[in-house]
């Protein structure tokens, strides 16, 4: 059927090309129109217009540049915490838009560094989402990048944690100083990190 339309069409097209002096074989030529549209950093996208479904939007952070909202830590990172709550996932994407994201802790150095920052903060939140979680698998632990969390260079969990008590797969740090694992959807202050010293 479809030798016989192009037949068709091929016909069509010359008979047209000879009484016209035009050619209609642009007419086969499908050019894919790139629909989608990519996010801006920065910019909360509009409905349908996540860029999910374009894998070249996938690439989606600018280049970091420095912020002035962030803490500068040589050596270390840079953070920032927000104390406005979110819910994990919704957390996630505001340090992304920054530029940034969910902090991943990969020494006691860099806990310690995050620690000061959440006691900078007046009042001090108890608990701040971090960038890892149980989400693909209950009780893999791994980052917002992948990467396994007993193999981040940090691994020191609050005491009786994890325990995924009525179902805790996102990642929280302590203000003492240990993870934990809670509900993703419980709103909590969250640190975000930028990849520049
Ligand atoms: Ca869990
Ligand atoms: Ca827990």
């Amino acid at each position: 059927m479809a030798v016989r339309f192009f037949a068709v069409q091929t016909l069509f097209c010359l008979v047209s090309y000879t009484l016209a002096q035009q050619s209609c074989f642009d007419s086969f030529v499908v050019i894919p129109a790139r629909t989608a549209s990519c996010p801006t950093p920065g910019v909360t996208p509009g409905p349908g217009t996540t860029g999910n479904a374009d894998p070249t939007c996938l690439v989606r952070n600018l280049p970091t540049v420095r912020r002035d909202d962030y803490t500068y830590f040589p050596g270390i990172g840079s953070y920032k915490l927000h104390s406005q709550k979110l819910p994990w996932n919704q957390a996630r994407i505001a340090c992304e838009q920054e530029g940034g994201h969910l902090v991943i802790i990969n020494s006691v150095a860099e806990r310690d560094t995050v620690l000061r920052v959440m006691k900078a903060q007046s009042p001090q939140p108890s608990y701040v989402s971090v960038g890892f979680h149980d989400l693909y698998e209950e009780g893999d632990y791994v980052t917002i990048h992948g990467q396994t969390v007993s193999k981040t260079g940090f691994n020191e969990w609050s005491r009786g944690e994890p325990n995924n008590w009525g179902a805790e797969n996102c990642g929280s740090l302590h203000l003492s100083g240990g993870l934990n694992d809670h509900k993703c959807n419980a709103p909590l202050p969250f640190v975000c990190e930028l990849p520049i010293h």
